[in-house]
């Protein structure tokens, strides 16, 4: 290891949709947190390792900050607040959409020592630099920010300049994970939150928010790699919508579902799913806390 190697903490806090896992899988150059057009897509604190011959950036991917309408809500709440301080820099991140209107998100920022940048993502959706201008001119006043960087995470553009600055933030010190570790999630919870990617891209409305995919048990079957997994829902009526007509929902979930662990675990695995019912699971410490969602996490 050379002895001026670098080694720190980088948080990607915002509000819900803005692109922070997109961003997080663009930096480490793979898949390990979910995306989607919906909001509250993360529901845990996400590590994203990565690592050169100079340094190991750890970035903090976090739930979105938005009003909790849920105990669970408020968890996912907490959990985005408490990896803004002590962190070596965040990452605010916005998008065209939101402006100003993220005040609450910028209280928290207030009384930290991390330096915060202001990231301003999805420019590949704006037509000209002085839309960008308008953007960044209207987070002046807001907070003092380290510096502000526009760039888009789903076309990995202007990544590198940010990375250069952040590694100027890391303090001289040994690795944290070894090189080939990318995530801190075990492959239960990869598995998992790939099925819950599925089922989001497959509802609408309330049915995504009220889902959680447990990982029951795996077992070797005649050379089979079987994944025994339960979709949770609140109602009898999500359930409905989830098996759909004669079970043609479940089976679109479970082979989408199927392919992309099969390619990001590169294990041929047979995937078995069940739907089940747990009345108001997201006001529930005792569901929310067996499901994996609590302020530890
Ligand atoms: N056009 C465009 N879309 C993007 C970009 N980055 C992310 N998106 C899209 O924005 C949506 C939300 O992306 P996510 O990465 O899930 O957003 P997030 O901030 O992690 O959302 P939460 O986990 O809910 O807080 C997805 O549909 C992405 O494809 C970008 O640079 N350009
Ligand atoms: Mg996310």
């Amino acid at each position: 290891m050379k002895t001026n190697f670098r080694s720190g903490f980088i948080s990607i806090v915002g509000r819900p949709n803005v692109g922070k896992s997109t961003f997080l899988n663009a930096i480490i150059g793979k898949k390990i947190a979910i995306t989607s057009p919906k909001p509250q897509t993360t529901r845990n604190r996400i590590l994203g390792i990565k690592t050169t011959d100079d340094y190991q950036m750890v970035f903090v991917d976090t739930p979105g900050i938005h009003k909790p309408k849920h105990e669970l809500g408020r968890i996912l709440d907490q959990t985005a607040t408490s990896s803004i301080d002590g962190m070596d820099a965040v990452l605010f991140m916005v998008d065209q959409e939101k402006g100003l209107a993220e005040d609450h998100v910028i209280r928290l920022f207030q009384g930290i020592t991390s330096p915060v940048y202001l990231v301003i993502n999805k420019i590949d959706m704006l037509k000209s630099k002085l839309d960008i201008d308008k953007i960044i001119i209207s987070y002046l006043n807001a907070y003092p920010f380290a510096g502000y960087f526009p760039i888009s995470a789903k076309e990995s553009k202007n990544l590198e300049h940010l990375i250069e600055e952040l590694i100027t933030r890391l303090p001289v010190g040994y690795p944290l994970f070894s090189s080939e570790e990318l995530t801190d999630q075990s492959d239960f919870q990869l598995m998992s939150e790939i099925i819950r990617e599925k089922v989001l891209f497959h509802t609408q409305e309330e049915v995504p928010h009220a889902v959680a995919v447990i990982i029951e048990h795996t077992e070797m079957n005649q050379g089979v790699y079987e994944v025994h997994a339960t979709i949770v829902v609140e109602r009898n009526s999500q359930k409905q919508i989830l098996i759909g007509k004669g079970g043609d929902m479940l089976k679109q979930i479970g082979t989408e579902a199927r392919l992309e662990i099969n390619k990001i675990l590169d294990t041929k695995i047979h995937l078995i799913l069940w739907v089940k019912v747990k009345k108001d699971w997201r006001n529930r410490p005792s569901d929310l806390k067996s499901f994996g969602y609590d302020n530890h996490n």
